[in-house]
């Protein structure tokens, strides 16, 4: 196995930030200090954070100081502010895991450290200090489809049926390290977005494995695509076998204990390797019990460990082999289907929400040209 450690894709970069300090003022003259610069993130698309850290190695940005004010200048001049271009789908997290605030699109600024304000009356003329602090620039990637999946899944051979990105595929746990974007591509140009996750195991909530690390990926995904082995997965000789459908809901409950919210994501569950003997009966099986789940045969039927307190609904079940590409033109279409039917339910329900608001101020016109009448 490879080790972890050795990951190449930069998606976390802690940097250093510091604002200016309000610059003095002069209670004799009453006049007034620049404000210190302030410390900027502003989203650019062209940019990734190994672009940051090879321009900024030492991962520090400072701003100026505010001038001081003076009987010829009776407010002095602010301190420069210093810019910080980050990609664009960044979450700013200080080290205490408070969010500062996310960067979702180009040109998209974030004042992350304020300048100290300058001299005045209320500091007693002598300018406010400018904030220090480390904060984390944490990447987000954005697609369509995330794949989770337990190692060995065939999530990445998965990604090589679909689109043309050629990931590497291998026997043991652990090939993919980072995350990597391919698109499926339509004959009419449409793309759609796919990203191949690093795999997941038990304990994936308290950075057992790789670890929620790459969890945090999915949360901006559109659709969440559950990949599993039909016949199962043992991590290795110390770990449980488990099976298919054991698999799918230690995988709802790894995504839940992260984040309960990452459940109520729309999701598809693609179960592969159906080339193998008996692969389709087995497929059958789990795509059965899988659509007879409900809360109360959960409770009976599997052990506290590996069972989630909400299920995941997926809106389809399907059976592949990415290895001989049974059924992926298939699923393609679908993965396209489910999105569009997505975007247009989204679609209708903005377009209710809007006539119940124009609704409800129809009748309060009405109701207050009534009253003003009586
Ligand atoms: N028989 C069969 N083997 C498959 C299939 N898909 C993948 N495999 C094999 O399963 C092994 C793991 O495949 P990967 O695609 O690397 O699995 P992964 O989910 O990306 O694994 P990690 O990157 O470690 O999380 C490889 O030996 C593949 O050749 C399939 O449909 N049928
Ligand atoms: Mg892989």
């Amino acid at each position: 196995m490879r080790d972890p450690g050795k990951r190449k894709f930069i998606d976390s970069l802690r940097v250093f930030i510091k604002s200016g300090n309000g610059g003095p003022g002069n209670p004799g003259t009453r006049s007034i200090g620049g404000s210190g610069g302030s410390v900027i993130f502003e989203g650019c698309s062209k940019v990734n954070l190994r672009h940051l850290l090879s321009q900024h190695p030492d991962k520090r940005f400072i701003a100026g100081h505010g001038y001081s004010g003076s009987r010829r200048r009776l407010i002095g001049e602010s301190g420069a502010d210093r810019l910080v271009r980050v990609p664009v789908g960044v979450d700013i997290v200080t080290d205490d895991r408070r969010l500062v605030g996310r960067i979702d699109s180009p040109g998209q600024r974030l004042v992350v450290a304020p300048g100290g304000e300058g001299g005045r009356p209320s500091n007693r003329y002598l300018g406010a200090v400018g904030t220090a602090m480390s904060v984390r620039v944490d990447l987000r990637l954005l697609a369509d489809y995330g794949f989770v999946g337990f190692p060995n899944a065939g999530k990445s051979s998965l990604m090589c049926a679909l689109s043309k990105l050629k990931p590497k595929v291998a026997n043991y746990p652990f090939t993919t390290l980072s995350p990597s974007i391919g698109r499926a591509v339509f004959e009419d140009k449409r793309a759609i977005a796919l990203a191949d996750l690093p795999g997941l195991i038990e304990g994936a909530h308290v950075n057992v494995g790789l670890g929620h690390h790459f969890l945090k990926h999915v949360e901006r995904t559109t659709y969440l695509l559950f990949v599993v082995d039909v016949f199962g997965f043992k991590f290795n000789q110390n770990c449980p076998y488990r099976s298919g459908l054991e698999t799918i809901l230690l995988l709802n409950r790894e995504l839940e204990l992260y984040d309960p919210d990452l459940v109520r994501k729309p999701a598809l569950a693609i179960l592969n390797k159906i080339d193998k003997p008996g692969g389709r009966d087995c497929a059958d099986e789990v795509t059965a019990r899988l659509n007879d789940l409900t809360p109360d045969s959960l409770a009976t039927e599997f052990p506290a460990e590996i069972r989630p307190n909400e299920l995941v609904k997926f809106d389809e079940v399907i059976a592949v082999s990415a290895k001989d590409r049974i059924n992926t033109d298939y699923l393609k279409q679908r993965l396209r289907y489910w999105l569009d039917k997505r975007a247009e339910e989204q679609q209708r329900e903005r377009m209710r929400l809007a006539a119940a608001r124009l609704d409800t101020k129809i009748a309060r016109a009405n109701q207050e040209a009534v009253d003003s009448f009586v």
